[in-house]
């Protein structure tokens, strides 16, 4: 398995630069460049990425998307003077060209295809180019909003190519629509493009009928574009999360890329004088964290936008900190997306049903008369995070998002534990070289020290003289979680539900004030989760007789397809919004007996949970089965997610029991939200 970040960067394309007076133009600049490479440096991020030199892409390489009229004008203007390229970039909605244009687009088209390369050959995981000009509004004959070549669209073009790549996923989270990359794959099932966008009911730029949900792709192409319009301006981090949980990763698990690509432009982020939106940096590791779930982690994330120059350059740390697999910082705000937002997540969806397994049985419907056009409903949106956020944004003034992102940069937290996940030495494997990830091995608490320990909280157990041998080694790694030794664990423990309740007490003693417990499998004994400061959710086999969902013990009934993989829905569609809804500060996740989810579905629980509670995950295992505990090491040492096969949708029955959860928790669990129709 392939680790290690690339990094590619080259001063040379700080060399673009507009000659005359612009004022669409003037915002695109060198220093958009050079900022995020210096921030980088500050963060140390520089040193800890493989570098990996730019090249220019090949001419055959750009005719892979571009016509040769298109290559030739470019061409052409490296020998103009100023008043020739003044007049050849008026042929173009907004582009300037410099003498050093064509080189440097050469340049930008090279690095994503360096980056591809590195990737695709194993020599690293992941990794980010720095790149300008930006790529995503460039078409076949065109170049277009800043973008000469459409670097992102030639790097799938040369993947299908060089590597035979059948799945391509490109994710445009730039808050621009990349009209260009939509028309060259608008008719190619083997490119699923994914684009958020200001729209604002086809008022903002581009203003393109085609930039609306309804465009879902052309011919065998139909399905495989997908368009979120935001109609509003201040979207937010729980928007963007929205986004992911309801639309964007169910279609990408389904999809199943075996390579994901970035159009990231940072212009969605915070301060932006082109997006108007709210999101903090903290979110694109979020963003990112997701998506390393896919294609075996092979992912290449390549710059479009971002024009302002502090949100961009903490946004693009926070995107490598995250591809170097740091654990993540909280993202900031109430976790609740807007009225307009659920409303765009709505039709996308509805749009979308015809093309998807997973949305057979999601009732979906368009809503037409949109609530958002009105300014009357304007006040739909409480948020009242946002409300402050779009106050900062709004009383004019770079300065006061300088301020604002100096604090908030300050306030957030990165924890770097020296040892990520540990263990003790575990009875299902006698042979530790059987664990392909590295693990920490503990020494396990001693009958004393246990009581010890015990007797602050539990004095009952120790009292009674109870053997303590059912706690197993949950709380010897437990004690390391909190005291920050290590970020996560693995416990064995022969009765896992004692084992949680103790743990459970344990944390809450220590003052944590919330705790996520994912309970697999069949029990009786649940902990009290009244004080609020415990939040369950039961995954199991059995129907739980006489106990009914509540806001912190949430009951989902589960028998697995026999084939596995029909999870996608409820952990992404419901498991993942009620743990972004509830900010954990420590995630238990406890397999017990008769487990209603296979050892995929529990991978990527653990997988797309990590980016909670700062990565603290205990895993308490009560079965031995040497796989569940090889996997469940793999996913929380932040190994990629196993291949998962073929997907296989949830059955009615199963969605109609997520369906009323959904709505009978979504007050509480406000990321739950999709669709305006019920509960709101
Ligand atoms: N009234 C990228 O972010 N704005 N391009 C044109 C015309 C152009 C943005 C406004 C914005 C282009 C890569
Ligand atoms: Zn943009």
């Amino acid at each position: 398995m392939a680790s290690g970040t690339a990094l590619i960067y080259d001063e040379a394309m700080t060399r673009h630069k507009l000659l005359w007076n612009d004022p669409i133009c003037d915002i695109e600049v060198p220093e958009r460049l050079s900022a995020s490479y210096e921030q980088l440096q500050c963060y140390h991020l520089v040193e800890r990425c493989i570098p990996v030199p730019a090249r220019e892409g090949s001419e055959e390489e750009i005719l892979l998307v571009h016509s040769s009229e298109h290559l030739e004008a470019a061409k052409s203007t490296q020998a103009m003077n100023e008043e020739e390229l003044k007049r050849i970039s008026g042929n173009y909605d907004s582009f300037f060209f410099h003498p050093n244009t064509y080189h440097c687009a050469r340049l930008a088209v090279g690095a994503a295809l360096q980056l591809v390369d590195s990737v695709m050959s194993g020599k690293v995981c992941n990794g980010m180019a720095l790149v300008r000009p930006p790529g995503h509004h460039s078409q076949r004959n065109a170049a277009n909003g800043f973008c000469l070549f459409n670097n992102v669209a030639i790097a799938a073009e040369y993947a299908k190519l060089k590597y035979g790549l059948q799945r391509i996923l490109i994710v445009d989270w730039d808050v621009h629509h990349g009209q260009g990359t939509q028309y060259i794959f608008e008719e190619d099932p083997s490119v699923l493009y994914f684009s958020w966008h200001r729209y604002e009911h086809q008022e903002f730029w581009p203003s393109l009928k085609e930039s609306d949900y309804d465009a879902v792709g052309l011919g065998k192409g139909k399905g495989f574009n997908i368009n979120l319009p935001w109609n509003k301006v201040g979207m937010g981090n729980s928007d963007y999360l929205a986004a992911f949980f309801h639309v964007l990763l169910p279609m990408a698990f389904e999809f199943d890329p075996e390579l994901v690509l970035v159009s990231s432009g940072y212009d969605s982020g915070i301060g932006d004088p082109e997006g108007q939106m709210n999101a903090t940096p903290e979110v694109f590791a979020h963003l990112t964290h997701f998506l390393m779930q896919l294609a075996h982690g092979k992912l290449c994330v390549i710059l479009e936008g971002g024009y302002h120059l502090r949100s961009l350059s903490e946004s693009v740390c926070m995107t490598v900190r995250t591809l170097l697999r740091d654990p993540l910082p909280q993202v900031t705000g109430e976790m609740a997306p807007c009225l307009s937002a659920i409303e765009s997540i709505q039709n996308v969806r509805a749009a979308h049903k015809p093309y998807w397994k997973w949305l057979t049985y999601e009732d979906t419907s368009f809503l037409h008369n949109l609530s958002t056009k009105s300014d009357l409903v304007k006040t739909a949106d409480t948020n009242p995070c946002r409300d402050d956020e779009a106050k900062i944004t709004d009383s004019n003034g770079t300065d006061r998002i300088e301020r604002f992102l100096e604090l908030h940069m300050k306030n957030i937290v990165f924890p770097v534990p020296p040892i990520k996940t540990a263990t003790t030495e575990l009875k299902a494997s006698a042979d530790p070289n059987t664990f392909p990830v590295h693990l920490h091995v503990v020494k396990e608490m001693d009958k004393n020290e246990l009581e010890a320990l015990v007797s602050d909280f539990h004095a009952d157990l120790v009292e009674a003289n109870k053997t303590l041998l059912f706690l197993g080694s949950t709380l010897t790694i437990l004690d390391k979680i909190l005291k920050k030794e290590v970020c996560s664990g693995i416990a064995e423990s022969p009765a896992a539900s004692a084992s949680v309740a103790v743990a459970l007490r344990h944390s809450l003693h220590f003052g944590f004030q919330r705790v996520l417990c994912i309970f697999v499998g069949d029990t009786d004994i649940m902990p009290s989760t009244e004080d609020g400061k415990i939040l369950i959710i039961h995954v199991c086999k059995k129907e739980q007789t006489g106990k009914s969902s509540s806001k912190h013990y949430v009951v989902l009934n589960w028998k697995e397809d026999a084939d596995g993989n029909d999870f996608f829905s409820a952990v992404l569609g419901f498991i993942l919004p009620v743990a972004y809804s509830y900010q954990p500060n420590l995630i238990i996740i406890a397999v017990g007996a008769n487990r209603s989810l296979g050892i995929s579905g529990i991978s990527l629980i653990i997988g797309l949970l990590q980016g909670l509670a700062e990565s603290r995950i205990l895993a308490v295992i009560e079965d031995t089965d040497i796989n569940l505990m090889q996997s469940v090491a793999k996913a929380l040492a932040g190994a990629s997610m196993p291949h998962f096969g073929v997907h296989v949708p949830p059955t009615q029955e199963k969605v109609n029991q997520i369906k009323k959860l959904r709505n009978q928790l979504q007050q509480d669990w406000k990321m739950l939200q999709c669709s305006v129709n019920d509960g709101i």
